[in-house]
């Protein structure tokens, strides 16, 4: 069903004097509309999700939802966080946004089955999905405490450090833009914390592709540290990047996009029976609101026959679910509850109905 339709970029570079000039509200509003209407269709989508332990989005069927979010450059709405000053600056929820940022609907809630089992400070392997490469770093976190609504306080109070380079954060260093690429990385779990019933591990993937956290060279290397990004093709060769403004601080430009994902894992004490081991547990049910052959009155394929790629709200359910026509197949697909499909083809994003034709 998931497909290797690859998103294009969907946020173009950034110049610093750029962000500069598109600090008002209404200026981001506007470039984030010319952009979108300069870029193909089918292209927006988040820039990565986790592939190990599997996503939450991915785990309940609704890849359409992984982690979204960005600088502010979405479509719409430009959202109000309840976690001002933390989220302002960055625009990515604490577990991602469902496709397109529409309305107030994340994964932060929605728990799914265990992904994995863990001994608490053992060396974990996570996997990241890149789909946009714009270099910049990763980081891991866990909240032990709760898989329902886990608060961004929670996760900043177990963060990871990285195996193999002992820092927090892990730079990108390989890989160019445009191709995707597969991250494995691995980070030690704190000792002395488990969560038996369940918690939450929390990815956040920061780009630099419009501004370069500050950081020293034994942390992320010589490009890095002078402000280069030594994956290719995010800028031309060589050239150094503005730094970041403050993290956390929307006053400071600039900034950059920030993309996160969740999924729930299981941490037993160590000493445990389960020492040592990473089991999978059995995967959840499918979703019962979409399927790849489904279709309201027709399957997918018979629907996208001679339609040009798209997608394109099913009338049948007031186009709550919708055709994926792409290159070499088709889908069935639900939009988030509350939101809608345009039915002519020409969106690629769920959105509020009134701003529909159905
Ligand atoms: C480099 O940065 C790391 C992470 O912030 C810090 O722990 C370390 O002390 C720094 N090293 C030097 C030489 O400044
Ligand atoms: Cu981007």
């Amino acid at each position: 069903m998931r497909t290797s339709l690859s998103p294009t970029s969907s946020y173009p570079l950034l110049t610093p004097s750029s962000w500069l000039m598109s600090t008002s509200g209404s200026r981001i509003f506007l470039l984030g509309v010319v952009i979108f209407l300069s870029t193909s269709a089918i292209s927006v989508y988040g820039h990565g999700f986790l592939q190990s332990p599997l996503s939450r989005a991915r785990a309940v069927g609704r890849a359409e939802w992984e982690a979204a979010g960005g600088n502010g450059l979405g479509l719409r709405p430009f959202r109000t966080y309840p976690d001002t000053g933390f989220l302002v600056n960055d625009r990515a929820d604490v577990c991602g946004d469902p496709h397109q940022d529409v309305g107030d609907l994340n994964m932060r809630s929605t728990a799914t089955a265990i992904q994995a089992t863990y001994t608490a400070g053992q060396t974990i392997t996570v996997s990241y999905r890149m789909t946009v490469n714009h270099g910049g770093w990763l980081s891991v976190k866990i909240c032990p405490t709760t898989r329902v609504n886990p608060s961004q306080a929670c996760f900043d109070g177990y963060t990871l450090t990285n195996a193999n380079t002992g820092f927090a954060r892990w730079w990108i260093q390989t890989g160019a833009y445009g191709t995707q690429t597969t991250y494995t990385t691995n980070w030690r779990l704190p000792v002395g914390v488990s969560c038996d019933s369940g918690c939450v591990l929390q990815i956040t993937y920061r780009t630099a592709n419009s501004c370069v956290d500050p950081c020293n060279a034994s942390e992320c290397g010589t490009e890095y540290a002078a402000g280069r990004v030594p994956v290719s093709g995010v800028t031309g060769p060589g050239v150094i990047m503005q730094r970041c403004g403050t993290y956390g601080n929307p006053s400071t430009p600039p900034r950059t996009e920030v993309f996160r994902d969740c999924a729930d894992i299981r941490i037993v004490a160590s000493g445990g029976s389960n020492s040592g081991t990473t089991t999978r547990s059995s995967p959840p049910p499918p979703p019962t609101q979409q399927s790849s052959s489904g279709g309201g009155t027709q399957t997918p394929t018979a629907f996208c026959s001679g339609k040009a790629n798209g997608f394109y709200g099913d009338k049948s359910t007031n186009c709550a679910k919708y055709f994926w026509c792409y290159g070499s197949g088709a889908a069935y697909m639900s939009c988030a509850a509350g939101t809608t499909m345009d039915s002519r083809g020409t969106k690629n994003y769920c959105d509020y109905p009134k701003n529909n034709v159905c």
